[in-house]
């Protein structure tokens, strides 16, 4: 008898593929294991901690009205070529492997989290390490809107208005040194609040990603603190996240602690986890499939519009010159 032993995220009904694959085979067994138990457990503790909590839509937290720096002005430089992605769309198809990795749970598992008060902390080669209020923060730069395109390596795209800052005008605000070459990012640890963490042990929690300096300071790299004119909802990446739309998504790491420049490029987390099918720089390339699928074309969530994949995302007037011009990749 043929046994087919399916991963969690190849069960009948899951719309995209999720990241990971395992070819090794004792963690893969130990991730079922784990996942099995997890979804039992984590179910009904979840189901017991927000049954009076009402359903998730993915509304902004309350103290978004009113908020000083909302509506931001938008930046006219960043029109798209298709219609923006319903709000209630966008907050229902999450990758947020901290809480779940079915992308339709998200949402129904955020209640938990505490995004305020929160503390960011700026490390490694700066002249002056130091932690800041996220608020702070944000009234410390030049908030903006702009509306940018997003595409997961699932082959899943979405069109957004993000609110936030510049990421070169958080880099000069963090006055790194002149020998800082890459700035290392770091999301949360809070197994308490996001179920995941306690469950999926065998990732390495907390995420982390980077990105060279002359990406960071490229002028679409963003540093988010709102969506669709409001606070950011918890999984959309609340209090911060990155935003890197030229890369896939994985790249753009959410509610980050702290920022590390260093001289050596970092490790990041789905390279660690699967280095033959995720890369450091991760740009958008339709002509480079991932192992299990192609990336030729990308659906819109929300109306399943199937569109052709452009390179960079359909952003290289800005960024194509950071890199090699057949392979979008390292310059040669
Ligand atoms: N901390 C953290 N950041 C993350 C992820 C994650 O699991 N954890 N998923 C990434 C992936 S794979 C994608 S596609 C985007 C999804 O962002 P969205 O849910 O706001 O659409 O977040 C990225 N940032
Ligand atoms: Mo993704």
């Amino acid at each position: 008898m043929h046994l087919e032993i399916r991963r969690p995220w190849e069960l009948p009904g899951s719309q995209a593929t999720p990241e990971p694959v395992y070819h090794d085979r004792r963690r893969f067994l130990k991730a079922l294991g784990f996942a099995g138990a997890g979804a039992l457990l984590g179910g009904s503790l979840l189901r017991a901690a927000t049954a009076t909590a009402g359903p998730a839509t993915g509304a902004a937290p309350a103290r978004a009205a009113g908020h000083p720096l909302y509506p931001a002005k938008r930046d006219a430089r960043f029109a798209l070529d298709r219609p923006l992605t319903d709000e209630t769309v966008a907050a229902r198809h999450n990758n947020y492997y901290e809480f779940t990795e079915q992308k339709d749970r998200v949402c129904k598992l955020v209640d938990r989290f505490r995004a305020r008060p929160w503390r960011i902390e700026v490390a490694g080669l700066v002249r002056r390490p130091r932690e800041i209020d996220v608020d702070d923060l944000m009234r410390a730069l030049p908030i903006e809107e702009r509306l940018y395109r997003h595409r997961c390596v699932e082959a899943w795209a979405m069109a957004v208005p993000w609110s936030g800052a510049p990421m070169s005008a958080f880099v000069k605000w963090a006055e790194p040194a002149s020998a800082a070459r890459f700035v290392r990012v770091v999301s949360f640890l809070k197994p308490d609040e996001a179920p995941n963490q306690k469950i999926a042990t065998w990732y390495r929690w907390p995420y982390y990603e980077a990105l060279r300096m002359d990406e960071a300071m490229n002028e679409l790299a963003f540093l988010a603190f709102g969506v669709y004119g409001h606070d950011l909802p918890v999984q959309h990446g609340a209090p911060a996240r990155l935003v890197t739309p030229w890369k896939y998504g994985y790249k753009s790491a959410k509610a980050m602690v702290r920022f590390e420049f260093t001289d050596r490029q970092p490790r990041t987390f789905w390279n660690d986890v699967a280095p033959t099918e995720y890369g450091f720089l991760s740009n958008v390339n339709p002509k480079v499939p991932h192992p299990r699928w192609s990336q030729a074309t990308e659906t819109m969530i929300g109306t399943n519009e199937k569109r052709p994949t452009l390179p960079y995302n359909g952003y290289a007037r800005w960024v194509a010159h950071l890199y090699d011009a057949k392979t979008l990749t390292h310059r040669s």
